[in-house]
Order: structure tokens, then C-alpha cells, then sequence
């Protein structure tokens, strides 16, 4: 092989590692080989499994060259290539059509994360959307119950960084599959344990972190509040606090102690199901091994009380005077430390040059089955799909699908390959790779800022997002300057915010060094001297509003509900897979269509290992394998997310059973508060 030259990217997978890459291309421009580049101090030379394969989906035969148009009926997958002429006068005729009709509202963005480098995830998409006077997407289908949690706790959403976990003496994994999801801490928390830390889990599957772990702790999905509380509870009654940080940084720790006797581990065991001397036995090290960090991840939030979680769990290191310590705190995102002007880049104010001359209506992406059957003011008429698969990873897919196959509703998709939500559509444009692509980079497991330029050359007539929204707002007959704003001055209008975190990053920089560390001392120890973003800036406990409410879909939640259908499932990401994107491959098909039992769950029901079961609720249904072991507890079922549904026999993925039921803050799916029953397939 030829290795004309190495060139730089950055992996814009929605994963807290955000790796900087390092790609060897030949003379004729073929990407032969990715790796993690060495220079990075988190990425440290090294990728996931499923992104050092990433040049397998790069070069494809399934990527999407052209512009297609539908031929067959919704979902039947049946299109024709149509030029992108004719394939931007139609979407701009009938955006036109439908806004005059059911006016600019009727029209609906919806995206994600199958990007997340700040343009492509939401740049000229953004002003597009907002000078067409479309509705406005809020997009809480991952995060948002966890950040009102963390932002109830700590007002400024910082973690500690992932460069400390090394000194750390005690890491507790709580709700963080880090082998599977964030990689690139585990080398920390290795050098960690060789020093002597011990690490524990925290989790109702025992995944291989779990099997890892010093110490794993099978709580019941949705109760971690409890367990919180129930520590909180011990170590305010064993007078382990740290007093004198309690004294200086924080507010309402006495009203806290008050509020926390009736948590004792005896009633926080009979709801988590972790025996009450374990309990005991972990607040109390939690309380005195310094330095102790907690990696808080999203897992805990997707609960109906998700954000209530985070907020109890976060509160832990300030009670403890854990945020001193190199090494102490909890890591839920680092994303809050990027302070970019994200005004600038998305342009809010061109919704007051829309036809609507105001701001449009927000509607929520964890309830599209809903807004695209039920919404009537105006109803959804038009809906363009990038960065995102809906029809496999949006809650209650049935509700969804009948959206999706509404023949009055015109949807088009960007896409990179033929998805389920493309099967849907009535125009599929070709995007690109985040290899073909420029865009900036943040983290939300480290502190660094990334510039990506394109290293590959796009395939066929793929576009990015960026250049896609450009050409739409052209074919529209916009005619503001700001819709024809290149890359690179979007990129400086984002670095432009005067927060001291980016004083003095410039795009020169990233493009000379591809990674720059924000502007924050090393280390990092935020609250080390209180600073929390509160009124008071000391950490508010406001324990009158703490508390623990079990979910509806749970053990102890609507027992009518539970006597039908008796099993907790749980849907966590799968080890080799991010989220929808790469299920395709055939043994990532394999993993995400099976359902792990407990033993006794499996012997009441005569489900034996390898058979054929079919897991219901009301909502639906779906047919997966019986795989049989004692990694979840009792009354527990847990299957990889997320499978693509057509690859599937029946056509169903896990997201046939969740509900659109929305958590206590934030508005965010509760994908794992889910009761179904699970029978052998007849
Ligand atoms: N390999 C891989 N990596 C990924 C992704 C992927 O799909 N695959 N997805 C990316 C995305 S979008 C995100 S948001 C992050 C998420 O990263 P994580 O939050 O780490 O991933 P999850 O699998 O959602 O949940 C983490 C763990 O929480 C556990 N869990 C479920 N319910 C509860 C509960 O009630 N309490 C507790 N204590 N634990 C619970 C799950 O069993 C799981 O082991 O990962 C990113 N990285
Ligand atoms: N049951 C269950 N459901 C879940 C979850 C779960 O844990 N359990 N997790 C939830 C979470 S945390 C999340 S974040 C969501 C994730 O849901 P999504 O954000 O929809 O993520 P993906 O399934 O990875 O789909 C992203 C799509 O974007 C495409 N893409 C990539 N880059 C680009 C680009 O530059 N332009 C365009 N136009 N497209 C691009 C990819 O090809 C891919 O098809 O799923 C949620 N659904
Ligand atoms: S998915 Fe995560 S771990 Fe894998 S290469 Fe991308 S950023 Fe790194
Ligand atoms: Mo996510």
C-alpha cells in the first residue's frame, strides 16, 4: 500500500471520547487505515472497535450516491435517482406549498446526533429552519433529564476530568457501561487501579464493565434516588460529611440530615434491591477514600424520575467535600465547559424574517408519534430527517411508524445509507462522511476543542448538511447573506463568544494543532472552592424537594400494570454498535436481537437458551432470543439497542415496547421504564 499521506480527523460519533484520528490516505486519495492519534492525551493512540472499522461503512456499497425519489409505497423502500436539481425544485416546491397552505409551522425539522461536529449537527440547518418559520425541534431524546438533574445540583454543569481518574482511590461506575460507551477512560481508571483504587459498578446488568468491577452493586432500574438518598442518610448519621466544606460551599445541609433520616438502607434496600448492609458499606467507603470520583453517566437518566437521580447522586461529592480532590467529583458531561456562541452559528433571530414574524412552536422529538398523528395547530405536513433514524430509535414505534406512512405528510431524508427512516421517505439526498466534511468539535468526555477538515474525497454526489441547507435556502429564494455563510466564518462566529474558556482560540490554532485544550486549569477542580452556579454560588441542597418517587412502569410502580406485565426492560446501548448507526452489521444484528433472562424468570415461563420469545406490553411487540443468566437480577430483562427493525424477521425492534411517557425534568424518553411480559414464540 501506497501511504501518500497521513491526514487528521476527528470521530464525530455521539460519544463522549471524541477520538482525534489519524487516517493514512494513498495517491489516489483511498483512506487505507484509521487510528487513534498518539499525541491526544485521551484518545492516547487508540479507537473503539466499532470506528477502527469505520472505513468498512466509509467505502460501502450500501452509502447513498444520488438523490432518490419514492416509487413504492411508504416504508417498501422502492426509489428512482433523480438529479439534485430535481430533486431540490421538488422539496422547495412543496415547502412552499405546505407553508401556504397550513402555514410555516406545518413544517418540521428533525435531527439528532448522527453527527455531532457544531455545523453539521446544527448550523445552516438551524438558520434555514428558522428564516422558513418551522416549527422548532427540542431535542431531548438523550440528554436533557440528566443535565437538569446536574444543573438542579450544581447550577454549572462541570465534570471532573477524565485525565484525573488516574489519582483517583475509589471510581464508582453508576450507570456507565465505560468499556462499551466512553473507552478512553478506562486506561485511567487501569492506572488508577494499579495504584491501588478500587472500582465498582453500579447497574442493573452486569455488562463487562461489571464483570470487571471490584464490586458490583444489581440495583433495580429507576431507584438510584433511593440509593443516593440511603447514602446520603449513613453518612449523615455516622457524621462522615466533610464539614468544613459543608460549612463554606454549600446551603441547607442541616434541613438535608432532617430530610434524609427516614432513608434508612433497610427502605432504600426493599426498593433497589441491594442488601442494606451493602449499602451501608458503600456510603461509608464513598464518605472516607479520598480521592473518590463517580462516573455518572446518561444510563440513570433515561428513567421516568431520571433528572431526580442525577440531581441526588450529583449532590454526593459535595456533601463528602469530594470536589476538592484531583480525581473527586462525578463526571456526568464535560460538554457545559465549551462555551460557544451558539447564537451566532444558529441565528435564532431570522425566525422574526419568517412568515411568521415570531417564534415558532417547539415540539418535542421524544414524543414524534404523537406530534406526527395527534399535533392539529397546525398538524405536521412536512418533516425533513437528517442525523437521525427515527424509525428505529424513537420511542413507541408503532405510533411512530403510522406517522411515518401518513400519505399527506412529505418527508424528506439525508442519509448515508438506506435506514428504515429513509425506507419512509418521499425524497432520500446523499450526505456525507464526517471524514469528507470540515467541522468543529467539542467533547463530552474531555476538555477538547477539535477542527476536522475534510480527508476523503465525497463519494458519488453526496453533500454535507451544511452545503445541503445552503443550496435549500437558495432554491427558496432566500436571499439573506447569512444563508450563504461559509464553513470557516461560521466556525469563527461559534469561537467568537468572549467567554474566557476560548479567550484566545482561533480556527489558526485548531488548524495548526487539530486539538486545543479550553482555556481552564490543569487540573480542572471546578468546585474545589464552591463556584457552583447558584444564587448563593455554594452548592443549594433544597432538601424539601428531594425525594423518591418510584416510576409508573416499574416493580413498585402501577401494580395493575405489573400483574399483566411483570419484567423491567432495560435497552442499553450495544458494545460494537452507536446506537443505530453500524446495527447493520450482521453480528451487531445478532446481539441487539436478543433478550437477556434471569434464570428463574426463564424456568416460570419454559423459555429455554436460544428459543425464539416474543416480548410484549401494550404498546407492541417484538421477537427476539433467549439468552439466559444471572447478569440481570430477577424480574429484570435487558436487550442491546438498537436494532435496525427491517433486518429484523418480524420487522420490530425494542422501541416497538418503550412508551412516550417523558421524564420528571427536561422533558427526555423514559426508553428504560418499560414493563413488558415475555412468552415462548408459538
Ligand atoms: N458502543 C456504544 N457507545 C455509545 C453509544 C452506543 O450506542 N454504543 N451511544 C452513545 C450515546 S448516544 C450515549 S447517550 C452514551 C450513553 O452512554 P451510557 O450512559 O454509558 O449508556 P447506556 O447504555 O444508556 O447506559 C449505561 C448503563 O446504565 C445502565 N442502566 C440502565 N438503567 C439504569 C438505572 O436505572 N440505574 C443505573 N444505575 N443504571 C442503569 C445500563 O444497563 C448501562 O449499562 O453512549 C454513547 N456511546
Ligand atoms: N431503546 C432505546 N432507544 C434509544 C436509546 C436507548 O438507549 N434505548 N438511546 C437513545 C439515545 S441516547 C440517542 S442519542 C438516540 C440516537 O438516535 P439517533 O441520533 O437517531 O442516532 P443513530 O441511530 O446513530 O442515527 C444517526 C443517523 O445519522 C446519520 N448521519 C451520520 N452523519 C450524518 C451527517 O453528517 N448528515 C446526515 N444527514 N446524517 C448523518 C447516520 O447514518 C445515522 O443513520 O437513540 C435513542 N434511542
Ligand atoms: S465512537 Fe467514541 S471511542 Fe470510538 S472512535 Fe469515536 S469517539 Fe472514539
Ligand atoms: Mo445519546
Amino acid at each position: 500500500m501506497n501511504v501518500s499521506r497521513t491526514r487528521h480527523s476527528v470521530c464525530a460519533l455521539d460519544c463522549p471520547d471524541a477520538c482525534s484520528l489519524l487516517i493514512d490516505v494513498d495517491d489516489a486519495g483511498r483512506g487505507s487505515r484509521l487510528r487513534g492519534d498518539p499525541t491526544h492525551p485521551v484518545t492516547r493512540g487508540f479507537l473503539c472497535g466499532k470506528v477502527a472499522r469505520y472505513l468498512e461503512h466509509e467505502y460501502s456499497p450500501d452509502r447513498l450516491l444520488h438523490p432518490l425519489r419514492r416509487v413504492g409505497p411508504k416504508g417498501e423502500g422502492r426509489f428512482a435517482r433523480i438529479s439534485w436539481d430535481e430533486a431540490l425544485d421538488e422539496i422547495a416546491a412543496r415547502l412552499k406549498s405546505v407553508s401556504a397552505e397550513y402555514g410555516s409551522e406545518s413544517i418540521l425539522p428533525y435531527s439528532y446526533a448522527g453527527t455531532v461536529g457544531i455545523l453539521n449537527y446544527g448550523g445552516m440547518d438551524r438558520r434555514f429552519f428558522h428564516r422558513l418559520g418551522a416549527s422548532r425541534l427540542d431535542r431531548t431524546i438523550c440528554s436533557t433529564a440528566g443535565m437538569a438533574g446536574m444543573n438542579d445540583a450544581t447550577g454549572h454543569r462541570y465534570a471532573v476530568e477524565p485525565e484525573q481518574f488516574r489519582h483517583a482511590k475509589l471510581i464508582i461506575a453508576w450507570g456507565a457501561n465505560i468499556l462499551g460507551t466512553n473507552v478512553h477512560l478506562w486506561p485511567f481508571i487501569v492506572e488508577a487501579r494499579r495504584n491501588g483504587a478500587k472500582f465498582y459498578t453500579i447497574d442493573p446488568n452486569r455488562n463487562r464493565t461489571g464483570q470487571l468491577s471490584d464490586r458490583h452493586f444489581a440495583i433495580y432500574p429507576g431507584t438510584d434516588a433511593a440509593l443516593a438518598l440511603a447514602m446520603m442518610h449513613v453518612i449523615a448519621r455516622d457524621g462522615l460529611e466533610d464539614r468544613d466544606y459543608v460549612e463554606r460551599y454549600t446551603l441547607g445541609f442541616a434541613e438535608l440530615k432532617e430530610r434524609v433520616r427516614e432513608w434508612t438502607p433497610d427502605r432504600a434496600a426493599q426498593l433497589t434491591g441491594i442488601p442494606a448492609q451493602d449499602i451501608v458499606d458503600l456510603a461509608r467507603e464513598y464518605a472516607t477514600v479520598r480521592p473518590a470520583a463517580i462516573r455518572l453517566n446518561y444510563g440513570v437518566q433515561r428513567s421516568e424520575r431520571g433528572a431526580m437521580s442525577v440531581r441526588t447522586i450529583a449532590l454526593l461529592p459535595a456533601i463528602t467535600g469530594a470536589w476538592r480532590d484531583a480525581g473527586g467529583g462525578v463526571q456526568l458531561s464535560t460538554s457545559y465547559a465549551f462555551q460557544l456562541n451558539r447564537a451566532a452559528v444558529e441565528m435564532p433571530e431570522l425566525q422574526w424574517r419568517s412568515p411568521l414574524g415570531r417564534d415558532a412552536r417547539i415540539v418535542n422529538m421524544s414524543v414524534i408519534g404523537d406530534a406526527l398523528t395527534k399535533l392539529n395547530d397546525p398538524p405536521v405536513k412536512a418533516m425533513v430527517v437528517y442525523n437521525s433514524n427515527p424509525a428505529a430509535i424513537a420511542p413507541d414505534q408503532n405510533a411512530v411508524r403510522r406517522g411515518l406512512r401518513r400519505d399527506d405528510l412529505f418527508t424528506v431524508v439525508l442519509e448515508q445509507t438506506q435506514t428504515d427512516t429513509a425506507d419512509f421517505a418521499d425524497i432520500v439526498l446523499p450526505v456525507t462522511t464526517f471524514l469528507e466534511h470540515t467541522d468543529l468539535y467539542t467533547a463530552y468526555g474531555h476538555y477538547y476543542l477539535q477542527l476536522a477538515r475534510p480527508a476523503l474525497p465525497a463519494p458519488g454526489e453526496a453533500r454535507s448538511n451544511q452545503d445541503i441547507f445552503r443550496l435549500l435556502a437558495a432554491r427558496m429564494g432566500f436571499d439573506d447573506p447569512c444563508l450563504r455563510d461559509a464553513d470557516d466564518d461560521m466556525i469563527r462566529a461559534a469561537l467568537a463568544s468572549g467567554h474566557p474558556h476560548l479567550a484566545g482560540i482561533t480556527l489558526e490554532d485548531l488548524e495548526e494543532h487539530h486539538f486545543v485544550r479550553l482555556n481552564i486549569p490543569s487540573p480542572f477542580l471546578p468546585f474545589a472552592q464552591g463556584g457552583f452556579g447558584t444564587p448563593s454560588g455554594k452548592c443549594e441542597f433544597h432538601a424539601e424537594t428531594l425525594g423518591y418517587t418510584p416510576p409508573v412502569e416499574s416493580r413498585n410502580g402501577n401494580s395493575a400494570l405489573r400483574a399483566r406485565f411483570p419484567l423491567e426492560l432495560i435497552s442499553p446501548k450495544g458494545d460494537d454498535n452507536m446506537n443505530s448507526t453500524m446495527a447493520s452489521r450482521p453480528e451487531n444484528n445478532d446481539w441487539n436481537g436478543r433478550i437477556t433472562l434471569h434464570p428463574v424468570d426463564a424456568a416460570k415461563r419454559g423459555i429455554a437458551p436460544n428459543g425464539s420469545v416474543r416480548v410484549f406490553n401494550e404498546r407492541g411487540e417484538c421477537t427476539l432470543q433467549a439468552v439466559i443468566a444471572a447478569t440481570v437480577a430477577e424480574g429484570v430483562v435487558c436487550v442491546r439497542s438498537t436494532r435496525w427493525p427491517k433486518l429484523a424477521a418480524d420487522g420490530m425492534n425494542v422501541n416497538m415496547l418503550t412508551s412516550q411517557r417523558l421524564t420528571d425534568k427536561g422533558g427526555g424518553p423514559a426508553f428504560y421504564s418499560c414493563l413488558v411480559q415475555v412468552e415462548n414464540k408459538r
